[in-house]
């Protein structure tokens, strides 16, 4: 098997996207965290928007976007995770092609540097949230993952903005989720799958507060400060 390098800035979503694709087709992959303050000029010179993820393969070749990696994973390595029929093919790439969008509303939440700013944001959370509701009713009445029992691409692409969502719910309440019940039940299913996560998921949760802490939005003075235990 090739040699897989995944660039990364530790509390990336669209590098845990990359990274949960690489997990559920059971790749060994070196997974490097750079400084998002501080990159090196050997990523800049693989990156062109200098941006991670980046996989890097054999040394020699670099792809960059989160959803060509997952594609690029797709069509070279076993266990196939788009369906066998094209139509649910194209189901599942349409909405992963609202994966952005739907990562959109939750992202500026967090990043709101004030509260109008926060209000306005969420308040655009449960039509997004309506959507995936509908999408999930349509696709599978069981569940619990998008296309029922199987994993997919669709699970991988969503599931770091479902657990930023949680994250969130825990800063400050914002109670969206539990109108959607589908959808709640889903994001409960990948936040138990193993693959979703790149680091123990409290010193995850804790780095992306301290992330929040860091840009000084306005949600971070909601996280408590952590004292920082002597050595
Ligand atoms: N559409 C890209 C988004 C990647 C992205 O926005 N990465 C962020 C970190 S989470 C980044 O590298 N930002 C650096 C910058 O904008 O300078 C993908 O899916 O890979």
């Amino acid at each position: 098997m090739a040699k897989y390098l995944l660039v990364s800035f530790k509390t990336c979503p669209w590098v845990q996207r990359a990274a949960i694709v690489l997990r559920e087709k059971n790749v060994a992959f070196e997974f490097r965290h750079i400084d998002p303050d501080n990159r090196p000029d050997w990523f800049l010179a693989i990156s062109p928007h200098k941006k991670v993820p980046v996989l890097r393969i054999d040394d020699t070749v670099s792809l960059f976007e989160s959803n060509a990696i997952a594609e690029y994973l797709e069509e070279t390595i076993a266990p196939r995770l788009h369906p066998e029929d094209p139509v649910q093919r194209a189901v599942n790439r349409a909405w992963t092609d609202y994966v952005p969008t739907f990562a959109g509303s939750v992202t500026a939440t967090g990043y709101a540097a004030d509260e109008s700013a926060y209000k306005a944001a969420a308040e655009k959370i449960p039509a997004a949230f309506g959507q995936l509701e509908r999408a999930l009713e349509k696709q599978s009445a069981a569940g619990p993952l998008f296309n029922g029992a199987k994993y997919s691409l669709v699970d991988a692409g969503y599931a770091p903005f479902l657990q930023r969502y949680f994250f969130l719910d825990r800063v400050k309440p914002l109670g969206v989720i539990d109108k959607f019940p589908r959808l709640k039940a889903w994001a409960q299913a990948l936040m138990k799958r193993p693959s979703t996560h790149s680091f123990p998921e409290a010193e995850f949760e804790a780095l992306y507060r301290a992330n929040l802490k860091r840009r000084k939005v306005w949600v971070s003075q909601f996280i408590p400060d952590v004292a920082v235990a002597a050595e």
